[in-house]
């Protein structure tokens, strides 16, 4: 076995992985021992629970170890081969490894690696975009090169423009993410914003209503890209919607660039040869360190290759360096093999949860997640996701589109399969998680608070949580994390 299989992480070194941790556990106790405990707590936490977050992981422990090094004490704004700083030539190495390995995994023609995050990576892009789109000509056309050369009254009128742009994006009850025109994101402050969603009765994106919307708004951009939409896009098609209007097509695959990697998402499902500017975060289906990326086509790659100072602060070194050791993972062919089965996983996860009458959004899946409708349980996802947690079970509260119950306290339970995938779970195993989460929840009650209904108390029969727990327990000793890794 080796780090990059479907089934376990870092088999063959975790001796020596044991060592270095042990060591490295032992200099932190020194300093902090609570922070210390806290590491050994987490991967005791995560190593006893079923975990089910979509947009959570397990990266290798070759990522884990190359992101504590002293690339971390490095200063590098700027990009590689122009910095802002000096003695920047092993971080120009890395950023460069970094990119090739994006580049080549994708098929992009040109890939930043530094944001340090998903919502890092939207907001470059978006930048990119506007400086691309609308501040380059806005200069051109004011007989300007540089807005420093600008009068004051000139830059007033470009900075009105840039402010004044249109963005579309998939709405947030619907499955979109809140950084593609919600409004209390700044993305839904920086641009006027209008919001696609699904079909009512389906679920579905409907493509014809997606075109309807913008013809009539005409974005400067369209975002397609999801974090609860358990279902493919077809990118070939948005495409099209998006040039009628002249829009910039941007996806946001952060959830599901690990089945792009993957070869899983194929021709009009592969959003690289369709977009103009994708983003994508590192350490969810990708399974590599937290952090973000951005591929491009060249005629945005120049704005991109800006971002920092222009929206990040200094690169993180040491995490761009584990983003490449991370892409390079996801160039062997076991990634593959991983990412058919994150998908197959995922199918089998929604079978069990049909043929025991539980409720998904769109009736099932064809991505790595599953949105369970808890409604049909008399819960609120608050409630559910907490009884969950109660039985060891990992997930997250999610909004459904038209969601009765708001943002905070929701009406869905959120379930993803890339996280037990790496551990080893295969299809039988994810009909009984989906077994254990139908008992958790049809043994759970909503419960008044001290002043009356409440949409976060809940009661638990007894037993209950015991029962699944050790259920639980069965299915994680049988497919161990970080197997052979002791502290
Ligand atoms: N927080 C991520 C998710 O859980 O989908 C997206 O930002």
């Amino acid at each position: 076995m080796t780090a990059t299989s479907a089934k376990g992480q870092g088999i063959e070194y975790a001796d020596t992985a044991s060592e270095a941790y042990r060591a490295a556990l032992r200099v932190i106790e020194s300093v902090e021992p609570r922070i210390a405990e806290a590491t050994r707590k987490e991967l005791d936490d995560q190593r006893h629970s079923l975990k089910l977050i979509a947009s959570e992981n397990y990266a290798s422990p070759a990522v884990l170890l190359t992101m504590g090094t002293w690339f971390s004490d490095k200063y590098a704004e700027g990009t590689v081969g122009h910095r802002f700083y000096a003695a920047c030539q092993n971080v120009d190495t890395v950023e460069a490894l970094a990119a090739e390995h994006a580049r080549e995994l994708f098929g992009a023609s040109y890939a930043y690696a530094q944001p340090h995050s998903g919502i890092d990576a939207n907001l470059v892009a978006y930048w990119a975009i506007l400086a691309t789109r609308v501040e380059t000509p806005g200069l051109a056309e004011l007989g300007s090169k540089h807005i420093n050369d600008l009068s004051e009254a000139d830059w007033e009128t470009l900075r009105a423009k840039l402010g004044n742009q249109k963005l579309m994006g998939m709405s947030l009850d619907t499955g979109g993410h809140l950084t593609h025109g919600f409004r209390p994101n700044i993305s839904g402050k920086m641009f006027h914003q209008r919001q696609y969603g699904t079909n009512p009765e389906t679920g579905f994106i409907d493509y014809d209503a997606v075109a309807a919307a913008v013809r009539e708004f005409k974005p400067l951009i369209l975002v397609a890209g999801y974090s609860a939409y358990p279902r493919r896009v077809n990118f070939a098609k948005m495409r099209e919607i998006a040039d009628e209007v002249g829009a910039t097509f941007m996806v946001d695959m952060a959830h599901f660039a690990g089945l792009v990697a993957g070869k899983v998402f194929t021709g009009d499902e592969d959003p690289v040869p369709h977009a103009h500017v994708v983003t994508t975060t590192t350490h969810k289906s990708l399974r590599g360190p937290r952090g973000g990326l951005v591929l491009a086509t060249e005629e945005y790659a120049p704005a991109v290759d800006k971002g920092c100072p222009m929206v990040l602060g200094g690169p993180l070194s040491h995490v761009m360096a584990a983003k490449a050791v991370a892409l390079a993972e996801a160039r062997q062919p076991e990634f593959r093999t991983y990412a058919q089965a994150v998908a197959d996983n995922a199918q089998s996860l929604a079978d069990g949860f049909v043929k025991r009458d539980a409720s998904l959004v769109t009736g099932g899946t064809d991505n790595h997640l599953v949105l369970l409708d808890v409604t049909s349980f008399g819960l609120t996802g608050r409630q559910a996701e907490s009884a969950l947690l109660d039985s060891g079970i990992v997930t997250n509260r999610n909004a459904i589109p038209a969601d009765p119950n708001g943002a905070w306290y929701t009406s869905g339970i959120r379930f993803g399969t890339p996280a037990l995938t790496t551990r080893g779970f295969g299809a039988d195993e994810f009909d009984r998680v989906a077994e254990l989460v139908v008992e958790v929840l049809s043994n759970t009650q909503p419960a008044a608070g001290p002043n009356g209904p409440s949409k976060a108390k809940y009661t638990l029969a007894d037993g209950t949580a015991d029962r699944v727990r050790s259920a639980a327990a069965e299915l994680l000793e049988a497919n161990p994390l970080y197997p052979g890794l002791t502290l």
